[in-house]
Protein backbone atom coordinates (compact mmCIF):
# COMPACT_ATOMS: atom_id res chain seq x y z
CA UNK A 1 0.00 0.00 0.00
CA UNK A 2 1.69 3.31 -0.67
CA UNK A 3 1.00 6.13 1.46
CA UNK A 4 1.50 10.09 -0.16
CA UNK A 5 1.08 13.36 1.52
CA UNK A 6 -0.32 16.10 -0.47
CA UNK A 7 0.08 20.09 0.25
CA UNK A 8 -2.56 22.65 -1.29
CA UNK A 9 -1.97 23.22 -4.49
CA UNK A 10 -0.76 26.58 -6.02
CA UNK A 11 -3.16 27.12 -8.85
CA UNK A 12 -6.24 29.20 -8.48
CA UNK A 13 -7.83 27.41 -11.59
CA UNK A 14 -9.36 24.62 -9.68
CA UNK A 15 -12.18 24.44 -12.49
CA UNK A 16 -9.84 23.89 -15.68
CA UNK A 17 -7.54 21.71 -13.67
CA UNK A 18 -10.90 19.14 -12.72
CA UNK A 19 -12.08 19.58 -16.15
CA UNK A 20 -8.43 18.15 -17.77
CA UNK A 21 -8.53 15.71 -15.07
CA UNK A 22 -11.72 14.48 -16.15
CA UNK A 23 -11.46 14.19 -19.83
CA UNK A 24 -7.96 12.83 -19.42
CA UNK A 25 -9.35 10.30 -16.86
CA UNK A 26 -12.15 9.52 -19.75
CA UNK A 27 -9.84 8.75 -22.43
CA UNK A 28 -7.96 6.11 -19.78
CA UNK A 29 -11.27 4.56 -19.53
CA UNK A 30 -11.72 5.41 -15.44
CA UNK A 31 -14.47 6.88 -14.12
CA UNK A 32 -13.65 8.18 -11.09
CA UNK A 33 -16.35 8.63 -8.05
CA UNK A 34 -16.03 10.87 -5.25
CA UNK A 35 -17.79 10.20 -2.17
CA UNK A 36 -18.77 13.21 0.10
CA UNK A 37 -19.78 12.93 3.69
CA UNK A 38 -20.01 13.70 7.30
CA UNK A 39 -16.90 11.87 9.18
CA UNK A 40 -18.08 7.99 10.04
CA UNK A 41 -21.49 8.16 7.83
CA UNK A 42 -20.35 4.26 6.37
CA UNK A 43 -18.08 5.32 3.21
CA UNK A 44 -15.05 3.16 3.89
CA UNK A 45 -17.81 0.54 5.20
CA UNK A 46 -19.54 0.99 2.02
CA UNK A 47 -16.49 0.78 -0.13
CA UNK A 48 -15.57 -2.64 1.15
CA UNK A 49 -18.88 -3.77 0.21
CA UNK A 50 -19.04 -2.68 -3.12
CA UNK A 51 -15.19 -3.94 -3.58
CA UNK A 52 -16.69 -7.58 -2.73
CA UNK A 53 -19.77 -7.26 -4.37
CA UNK A 54 -18.57 -5.44 -8.13
CA UNK A 55 -14.82 -6.49 -7.89
CA UNK A 56 -15.26 -9.58 -10.43
CA UNK A 57 -17.35 -7.17 -12.70
CA UNK A 58 -14.90 -4.40 -12.93
CA UNK A 59 -11.90 -3.09 -11.66
CA UNK A 60 -11.83 -1.18 -8.56
CA UNK A 61 -9.27 1.14 -7.12
CA UNK A 62 -9.57 3.50 -4.08
CA UNK A 63 -8.23 6.54 -3.12
CA UNK A 64 -8.64 7.21 0.55
CA UNK A 65 -7.69 10.92 1.69
CA UNK A 66 -6.85 11.69 4.92
CA UNK A 67 -5.62 14.09 7.33
CA UNK A 68 -3.64 11.16 8.97
CA UNK A 69 -3.75 7.63 9.66
CA UNK A 70 -4.13 4.65 6.97
CA UNK A 71 -6.52 3.12 8.76
CA UNK A 72 -9.10 3.21 5.63
CA UNK A 73 -6.72 2.43 2.69
CA UNK A 74 -5.55 -0.97 5.15
CA UNK A 75 -9.16 -1.87 5.18
CA UNK A 76 -9.41 -1.71 1.29
CA UNK A 77 -6.26 -3.21 0.72
CA UNK A 78 -7.23 -6.61 2.79
CA UNK A 79 -9.79 -6.90 0.03
CA UNK A 80 -7.33 -6.74 -2.63
CA UNK A 81 -8.54 -3.91 -4.29
CA UNK A 82 -5.35 -1.56 -5.04
CA UNK A 83 -5.56 1.61 -2.94
CA UNK A 84 -3.79 4.96 -2.06
CA UNK A 85 -3.40 6.70 1.29
CA UNK A 86 -3.23 10.36 0.84
CA UNK A 87 -2.79 12.43 3.52
CA UNK A 88 -3.76 16.01 3.46
CA UNK A 89 -2.15 17.34 5.27
CA UNK A 90 -4.45 18.96 7.74
CA UNK A 91 -6.58 20.21 4.68
CA UNK A 92 -10.15 19.52 4.98
CA UNK A 93 -11.07 18.87 1.48
CA UNK A 94 -9.15 16.94 -1.79
CA UNK A 95 -8.81 19.98 -4.90
CA UNK A 96 -8.29 18.69 -8.60
CA UNK A 97 -4.50 19.15 -8.22
CA UNK A 98 -4.10 17.05 -5.17
CA UNK A 99 -6.49 14.42 -6.72
CA UNK A 100 -4.36 13.99 -9.94
CA UNK A 101 -1.17 13.93 -7.85
CA UNK A 102 -3.06 10.67 -5.91
CA UNK A 103 -4.04 9.29 -8.73
CA UNK A 104 -0.67 9.53 -10.81
CA UNK A 105 1.01 7.69 -7.32
CA UNK A 106 -1.15 5.29 -6.93
CA UNK A 107 -1.01 4.00 -11.19
CA UNK A 108 -4.58 2.87 -11.45
CA UNK A 109 -5.45 1.42 -14.75
CA UNK A 110 -9.14 1.28 -16.30
CA UNK A 111 -12.17 0.55 -14.40
CA UNK A 112 -14.19 2.24 -11.39
CA UNK A 113 -11.68 5.10 -8.80
CA UNK A 114 -13.22 6.07 -5.82
CA UNK A 115 -11.73 9.17 -3.87
CA UNK A 116 -12.84 9.01 -0.15
CA UNK A 117 -13.22 12.85 0.38
CA UNK A 118 -12.43 14.27 3.80
CA UNK A 119 -15.18 13.43 5.79
CA UNK A 120 -16.54 17.40 5.92
CA UNK A 121 -19.66 18.23 4.31
CA UNK A 122 -19.02 21.95 3.34
CA UNK A 123 -15.48 22.47 1.70
CA UNK A 124 -15.78 19.01 -1.00
CA UNK A 125 -18.49 20.44 -2.08
CA UNK A 126 -16.75 23.44 -3.34
CA UNK A 127 -13.83 22.52 -4.88
CA UNK A 128 -14.66 19.88 -8.35
CA UNK A 129 -11.72 17.26 -7.75
CA UNK A 130 -12.14 16.15 -11.75
CA UNK A 131 -15.17 13.30 -10.35
CA UNK A 132 -17.53 12.06 -13.33
CA UNK A 133 -19.69 11.75 -10.67
CA UNK A 134 -19.74 13.15 -6.95
CA UNK A 135 -22.12 10.62 -4.79
CA UNK A 136 -22.72 12.18 -0.80
CA UNK A 137 -23.19 9.49 2.05
CA UNK A 138 -25.89 10.38 4.73
CA UNK A 139 -26.22 8.08 7.53
CA UNK A 140 -29.28 7.80 9.34
CA UNK A 141 -27.92 9.24 12.48
CA UNK A 142 -27.02 12.31 11.74
CA UNK A 143 -30.86 13.24 11.09
CA UNK A 144 -33.04 14.72 8.12
CA UNK A 145 -31.89 18.01 8.44
CA UNK A 146 -29.04 17.91 6.74
CA UNK A 147 -30.58 19.66 3.58
CA UNK A 148 -31.29 22.37 4.98
CA UNK A 149 -28.00 23.06 6.51
CA UNK A 150 -25.59 21.84 3.71
CA UNK A 151 -27.56 22.88 0.98
CA UNK A 152 -24.11 23.01 -1.50
CA UNK A 153 -23.34 19.35 -0.85
CA UNK A 154 -26.90 18.12 -2.20
CA UNK A 155 -27.00 20.91 -5.02
CA UNK A 156 -23.41 19.04 -6.33
CA UNK A 157 -23.93 15.73 -5.87
CA UNK A 158 -24.94 13.25 -8.35
CA UNK A 159 -26.40 10.72 -5.88
CA UNK A 160 -26.92 10.46 -2.18
CA UNK A 161 -26.93 7.43 -0.71
CA UNK A 162 -28.38 7.34 2.74
CA UNK A 163 -26.98 5.07 4.57
CA UNK A 164 -26.87 2.65 7.86
CA UNK A 165 -30.51 1.91 7.07
CA UNK A 166 -30.83 -1.03 9.08
CA UNK A 167 -30.58 0.98 12.19
CA UNK A 168 -33.24 3.65 11.46
CA UNK A 169 -35.29 2.34 13.96
CA UNK A 170 -33.05 3.54 16.52
CA UNK A 171 -33.06 7.19 15.09
CA UNK A 172 -35.78 9.85 14.11
CA UNK A 173 -34.66 10.02 10.79
CA UNK A 174 -37.57 10.34 8.80
CA UNK A 175 -36.58 8.92 4.52
CA UNK A 176 -39.64 10.64 2.85
CA UNK A 177 -38.73 14.04 4.96
CA UNK A 178 -35.19 13.81 4.09
CA UNK A 179 -35.63 12.75 0.35
CA UNK A 180 -38.08 15.44 -0.22
CA UNK A 181 -35.49 18.37 0.75
CA UNK A 182 -33.12 16.75 -1.03
CA UNK A 183 -34.91 17.09 -4.05
CA UNK A 184 -35.81 20.69 -3.68
CA UNK A 185 -32.19 21.37 -3.38
CA UNK A 186 -31.40 19.29 -6.82
CA UNK A 187 -34.91 17.14 -8.70
CA UNK A 188 -31.98 15.47 -10.49
CA UNK A 189 -30.71 13.86 -6.98
CA UNK A 190 -30.53 9.88 -7.74
CA UNK A 191 -31.80 9.13 -3.76
CA UNK A 192 -30.20 5.17 -2.56
CA UNK A 193 -31.08 3.57 0.57
CA UNK A 194 -28.88 1.50 1.59
CA UNK A 195 -27.21 -1.26 4.48
CA UNK A 196 -23.53 -2.20 3.99
CA UNK A 197 -24.05 -4.48 6.77
CA UNK A 198 -27.47 -5.90 5.26
CA UNK A 199 -26.35 -5.39 1.67
CA UNK A 200 -30.73 -4.08 1.33
CA UNK A 201 -30.27 -1.84 -1.14
CA UNK A 202 -27.02 -2.45 -2.38
CA UNK A 203 -27.77 -3.99 -6.04
CA UNK A 204 -29.54 -1.00 -7.14
CA UNK A 205 -26.64 1.49 -5.95
CA UNK A 206 -23.96 -0.79 -7.91
CA UNK A 207 -26.21 -1.15 -10.83
CA UNK A 208 -25.90 2.42 -10.97
CA UNK A 209 -22.31 2.62 -10.82
CA UNK A 210 -22.34 0.34 -13.74
CA UNK A 211 -24.28 2.44 -16.07
CA UNK A 212 -22.08 5.46 -14.66
CA UNK A 213 -18.71 3.52 -15.53
CA UNK A 214 -20.00 1.99 -18.43
CA UNK A 215 -18.68 5.61 -20.05
CA UNK A 216 -22.45 6.88 -21.41
CA UNK A 217 -22.34 3.93 -24.09
CA UNK A 218 -26.12 2.99 -23.25
CA UNK A 219 -26.88 -0.67 -24.55
CA UNK A 220 -30.21 1.26 -25.05
CA UNK A 221 -30.42 4.77 -27.09
CA UNK A 222 -33.48 7.11 -26.38
CA UNK A 223 -34.41 6.14 -30.33
CA UNK A 224 -34.43 2.59 -29.49
CA UNK A 225 -36.61 3.37 -26.42
CA UNK A 226 -38.89 5.62 -28.68
CA UNK A 227 -38.86 2.78 -31.77
CA UNK A 228 -40.03 0.06 -28.63
CA UNK A 229 -42.60 1.90 -27.15
CA UNK A 230 -44.56 2.57 -30.55
CA UNK A 231 -43.94 -1.22 -31.71
CA UNK A 232 -45.65 -2.01 -28.47
CA UNK A 233 -48.24 0.04 -29.09
CA UNK A 234 -49.38 -2.25 -32.28
CA UNK A 235 -50.18 -4.73 -29.65
CA UNK A 236 -52.54 -3.14 -27.71
CA UNK A 237 -56.07 -4.51 -27.46
CA UNK A 238 -58.18 -1.42 -27.40
CA UNK A 239 -61.56 -2.29 -28.89
CA UNK A 240 -63.90 0.42 -27.01
CA UNK A 241 -61.55 3.54 -26.67
CA UNK A 242 -59.26 2.86 -29.88
CA UNK A 243 -56.40 4.89 -27.88
CA UNK A 244 -53.81 2.44 -28.37
CA UNK A 245 -50.68 3.09 -26.09
CA UNK A 246 -47.43 1.10 -26.30
CA UNK A 247 -44.63 1.65 -23.29
CA UNK A 248 -40.98 0.56 -22.99
CA UNK A 249 -39.86 0.77 -19.23
CA UNK A 250 -36.17 1.48 -18.50
CA UNK A 251 -34.41 0.05 -15.69
CA UNK A 252 -30.88 1.52 -14.09
CA UNK A 253 -28.75 -1.25 -16.13
CA UNK A 254 -30.39 -0.87 -19.17
CA UNK A 255 -32.95 -3.87 -19.20
CA UNK A 256 -36.03 -2.44 -21.31
CA UNK A 257 -39.71 -4.61 -21.12
CA UNK A 258 -42.56 -3.53 -23.08
CA UNK A 259 -46.49 -3.26 -22.55
CA UNK A 260 -49.12 -2.09 -24.30
CA UNK A 261 -52.85 -1.10 -22.78
CA UNK A 262 -55.66 -3.81 -23.01
CA UNK A 263 -58.99 -2.83 -21.97
CA UNK A 264 -62.33 -4.81 -20.85
CA UNK A 265 -65.62 -4.80 -21.68
CA UNK A 266 -66.09 -4.48 -18.44
CA UNK A 267 -64.23 -0.74 -18.44
CA UNK A 268 -63.11 -0.94 -14.67
CA UNK A 269 -60.84 -3.94 -15.36
CA UNK A 270 -58.66 -2.04 -18.03
CA UNK A 271 -54.86 -2.31 -17.44
CA UNK A 272 -52.69 0.80 -18.97
CA UNK A 273 -49.42 0.07 -21.08
CA UNK A 274 -47.49 1.11 -18.33
CA UNK A 275 -48.84 -0.85 -16.05
CA UNK A 276 -48.54 -4.11 -18.26
CA UNK A 277 -45.01 -3.02 -18.83
CA UNK A 278 -44.45 -3.13 -14.94
CA UNK A 279 -45.86 -6.68 -14.92
CA UNK A 280 -43.95 -8.03 -17.64
CA UNK A 281 -40.76 -6.41 -15.81
CA UNK A 282 -41.68 -7.95 -12.53
CA UNK A 283 -42.24 -11.61 -13.64
CA UNK A 284 -38.76 -10.76 -14.98
CA UNK A 285 -37.38 -10.26 -11.22
CA UNK A 286 -37.24 -6.31 -12.02
CA UNK A 287 -37.84 -3.87 -9.19
CA UNK A 288 -36.52 -0.87 -10.01
CA UNK A 289 -36.73 1.45 -13.07
CA UNK A 290 -35.50 4.94 -13.99
CA UNK A 291 -36.95 5.45 -17.39
CA UNK A 292 -40.68 4.80 -19.09
CA UNK A 293 -41.40 5.45 -22.59
CA UNK A 294 -44.96 5.99 -23.49
CA UNK A 295 -46.22 6.40 -27.27
CA UNK A 296 -49.39 6.57 -28.80
CA UNK A 297 -50.90 7.72 -32.30
CA UNK A 298 -51.19 11.17 -31.32
CA UNK A 299 -50.74 13.56 -29.44
CA UNK A 300 -49.39 12.88 -25.51
CA UNK A 301 -50.64 9.91 -23.32
CA UNK A 302 -49.29 10.91 -20.13
CA UNK A 303 -49.88 8.53 -17.49
CA UNK A 304 -53.47 7.73 -15.13
CA UNK A 305 -53.34 8.57 -11.72
CA UNK A 306 -53.05 4.83 -10.84
CA UNK A 307 -50.26 4.36 -13.41
CA UNK A 308 -47.92 7.49 -11.67
CA UNK A 309 -48.48 5.62 -8.08
CA UNK A 310 -47.40 1.98 -9.38
CA UNK A 311 -44.37 3.72 -11.05
CA UNK A 312 -43.62 5.43 -7.65
CA UNK A 313 -43.18 2.57 -5.79
CA UNK A 314 -40.89 0.75 -7.65
CA UNK A 315 -38.97 4.46 -9.32
CA UNK A 316 -34.94 4.36 -9.06
CA UNK A 317 -34.57 7.89 -7.93
CA UNK A 318 -36.61 10.12 -9.77
CA UNK A 319 -38.02 8.58 -12.73
CA UNK A 320 -38.22 10.11 -15.87
CA UNK A 321 -41.52 10.01 -18.21
CA UNK A 322 -40.54 10.29 -22.25
CA UNK A 323 -44.25 10.50 -23.87
CA UNK A 324 -44.58 11.52 -27.70
CA UNK A 325 -46.19 10.36 -31.15
CA UNK A 326 -45.78 9.95 -34.33
CA UNK A 327 -47.25 14.21 -34.48
CA UNK A 328 -46.03 15.18 -30.91
CA UNK A 329 -42.31 15.44 -30.50
CA UNK A 330 -40.99 13.51 -27.36
CA UNK A 331 -41.24 15.43 -23.68
CA UNK A 332 -39.72 14.47 -20.53
CA UNK A 333 -41.22 15.29 -17.09
CA UNK A 334 -40.11 14.04 -13.57
CA UNK A 335 -42.62 11.39 -11.73
CA UNK A 336 -42.12 14.20 -8.88
CA UNK A 337 -43.60 16.76 -11.24
CA UNK A 338 -46.46 14.35 -12.32
CA UNK A 339 -47.06 12.60 -8.74
CA UNK A 340 -45.93 15.85 -6.03
CA UNK A 341 -46.04 14.85 -2.39
CA UNK A 342 -46.42 10.93 -3.59
CA UNK A 343 -46.14 8.09 -1.29
CA UNK A 344 -44.07 4.71 -1.62
CA UNK A 345 -40.63 3.16 -0.74
CA UNK A 346 -39.00 4.42 -4.34
CA UNK A 347 -36.85 1.27 -4.49
CA UNK A 348 -33.50 2.41 -4.93
CA UNK A 349 -34.08 5.71 -3.68
N1 LIG B 1 -25.43 -0.45 11.46
C1 LIG B 1 -24.60 -0.11 10.48
N2 LIG B 1 -23.41 0.42 10.78
C2 LIG B 1 -22.58 0.76 9.79
C3 LIG B 1 -22.95 0.60 8.42
N3 LIG B 1 -21.94 1.07 7.66
C4 LIG B 1 -20.98 1.49 8.50
N4 LIG B 1 -21.35 1.30 9.79
C5 LIG B 1 -20.56 1.61 10.99
O1 LIG B 1 -20.31 3.01 11.05
C6 LIG B 1 -18.99 3.28 11.56
C7 LIG B 1 -18.23 4.16 10.58
O2 LIG B 1 -18.07 3.47 9.36
P1 LIG B 1 -16.94 3.83 8.29
O3 LIG B 1 -17.18 2.98 7.12
O4 LIG B 1 -15.61 3.80 8.92
O5 LIG B 1 -17.34 5.34 7.97
P2 LIG B 1 -16.49 6.42 7.14
O6 LIG B 1 -17.49 7.33 6.51
O7 LIG B 1 -15.55 5.74 6.22
O8 LIG B 1 -15.71 7.17 8.29
P3 LIG B 1 -14.49 8.24 8.12
O9 LIG B 1 -13.58 7.72 7.05
O10 LIG B 1 -13.85 8.23 9.46
O11 LIG B 1 -15.13 9.54 7.78
C8 LIG B 1 -18.36 1.92 11.76
O12 LIG B 1 -18.46 1.58 13.13
C9 LIG B 1 -19.18 0.99 10.92
O13 LIG B 1 -19.20 -0.34 11.40
C10 LIG B 1 -24.24 0.03 8.13
O14 LIG B 1 -24.68 -0.15 6.98
N5 LIG B 1 -25.02 -0.30 9.21
MG1 LIG C 1 -13.54 6.01 5.98
ZN1 LIG D 1 -11.64 22.38 3.18
ZN1 LIG E 1 -52.58 4.24 -16.38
Amino acid sequence: MKVISLSRSVTDSNDRDAEALRQALKTQGVTLVNLMSSPGSGKTTLLSRIIRDMGDRVNIGVMEADIASEVDAKAIEKLGAKSIQAHTGGMCHMDAGMTKTAFDAAGFESGIVFLENVGNLICPAEFDTGAHVNVMVLSVSEGDDKPLKYPLMFKTSDALVISKTDAIDYFDFDIAKATRRALELNPKLRIFHVSARTREGMDALENWLMEKSSNGEESMTHEDCISLATEALENSYSPYSHFRVGACLVTPEGDVFTGANFENASFGATICAERCAVSNAIAHGKRCFSKIYISCDSGYAWPCGICRQVLNEFRSGDMEIWVGSKDSPWQMKRLSELLPNGFGPGIGG
